[in-house]
């Protein structure tokens, strides 16, 4: 239905006492084509825990490699590649080194680094990045390693998911990013991401790291072959962990891009992209059922730096960063910039009337804007108003979307990820 949805009523009024939301409430949410009445909601939740604040860090995206050995198997990924395919890339340390080298002289505060799961590279590879950058770059947060990642490390060097990441830890790394959360239902799993980590596997990824004091970010990806239920489901699975262990800071729904990737022919997607509609149900609902989670993120270059901007006034707090060079999304066909200037982040924020906060990885407070004024060349002390440029910073999306020969997805056939 469309208009007024009395299914939301008494939602509403759970949300007006601070009540928790259950799954048929969040049901009801992701059914409803009430938009209005949902981003109010959420707005309405995300006040109370965050006023008008809304937070971004200056940050540095780096890809050390596409190599991985899901190439095959994980059909939703377009960055992945054979190491033998075209495009395929993996940095030496120095080159590591040489690309994060465009964070001197500038605010970033945080590298992101997230990559293939390469079948060589050996946790001390990993290691020495972290500390080579911890020296070179005291100031910056290191973000590292989805849960898939650490799994993965944790089989080829014969080591407990526990001892990876004390490792990480001693080398560095403050907190985990929140990718490879692909949707938990077995199902979708079967479909989008065979031999990936279960969604039991990545929660008790997440699990170790915050016992251990390393905080990490949860996501959800949206828009492929997922149900409604699945979406409630992993979005309660995340809200079950956050009560255990209170280590996640921040829920980022990820809009799933189809290009140059095996689920997106098969689905005949290509070229197409998530709904802004979703988009912003997306945000909201993640921040009306994830009621102990301080942040709801959105990843501006999956759904344009539009799109976030509006998410502000539906639930969001927090939008991504910098990011200065973004790869994942756009091999998979995100038609967004690689990169936004901190000016441009503190001018999108100021836009919809709230109060821009730099923060670092952790969510500490690190500038506020009261008496911003941009310089007269519409940029902050030390800010480039260019990205990097070089072959580095450039994609060849891959020549083939397909990893395996010939083999027939298992596409479900009750597919109403678009309802
Ligand atoms: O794990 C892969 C997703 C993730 C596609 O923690 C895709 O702050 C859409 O971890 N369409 C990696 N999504 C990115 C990631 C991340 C991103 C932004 C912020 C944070 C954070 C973490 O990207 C993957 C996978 O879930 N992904 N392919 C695709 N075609």
């Amino acid at each position: 239905m469309t208009g007024r949805d009395p299914a939301l009523d008494p939602i509403a009024d759970k949300v007006a006492r601070n009540e928790r939301l259950s799954r048929d409430d969040a049901l009801a949410l992701f059914r409803s084509n009430d938009l209005l009445t949902i981003g109010r909601l959420a707005d309405e939740a995300n006040r109370r825990k965050n006023g008008d604040r809304v937070s971004f860090a200056a940050n540095q995206h780096i890809n050390p490699t596409n190599v991985c050995v899901l190439r095959n198997t994980c059909v939703f990924c377009s960055f992945a590649r054979m190491p033998r395919e075209d495009g395929a890339y993996t940095r030496t340390l120095d080159e590591v080194f040489a690309e994060a080298e465009a964070a001197r002289d500038n605010p970033t505060r945080e590298f992101h680094i997230v990559g293939g799961l390469h079948p060589k590279l050996r946790l001390s590879y990993y290691l020495e990045m972290f500390r080579g950058l911890a020296a070179r770059h005291p100031g910056v947060h290191i973000k590292a390693l989805t849960a898939v990642e650490v799994a993965h490390l944790a089989r080829i060097e014969g080591m407990s998911v526990r001892d990876v990441l004390v490792a990480m830890q001693d080398a560095g790394v403050t907190s985990l990013p929140g990718g490879g959360a692909e949707v938990f239902s077995p199902a979708a799993r079967a479909t989008i991401a065979d031999k990936k980590l279960s969604g039991d596997e990545w929660l008790a990824v997440h699990r170790e790291a915050h016992r251990l004091g390393l905080p990490s970010n949860c996501t959800m990806l949206y828009g492929h072959v997922e149900t409604m239920a699945d979406r409630v489901d992993h979005l309660l699975a995340l809200r079950a962990l956050q009560d255990e262990t209170n280590g996640f800071l921040t829920y980022i729904p990820l809009a799933y891009h189809p290009d140059h990737n095996e689920l997106g022919e098969t689905l005949g997607r290509t070229g197409t992209a998530t709904s802004g509609f979703d988009d912003l149900k997306n945000i909201a609902i993640g921040r009306l059922v994830l009621d102990n989670i301080p942040h709801v993120k959105s990843h501006w270059p999956m759904v344009t730096p539009f799109i976030s901007q509006v998410a502000l006034t539906f639930g969001c707090d927090d939008l991504e960063g910098t990011v200065v060079f973004e790869r994942v999304y756009h091999e998979a066909g995100a038609g967004t910039p690689m990169w936004l200037s901190y000016d441009q982040i503190v001018q999108l924020i100021r836009g919809a009337g709230k109060q821009p906060v730099e923060r670092d990885s952790l969510y500490r407070v690190v500038r506020t804007f009261e008496d911003w004024v941009p310089e007269s060349s519409g940029l902050a002390p030390g800010v480039r108003s260019q990205g990097p440029e070089g072959p580095t910073f450039s994609i060849s999306p891959r020549l083939r979307a397909q990893g395996r020969g010939g083999r027939r997805l298992p596409v479900l056939s009750a597919v109403d990820g678009a309802e």
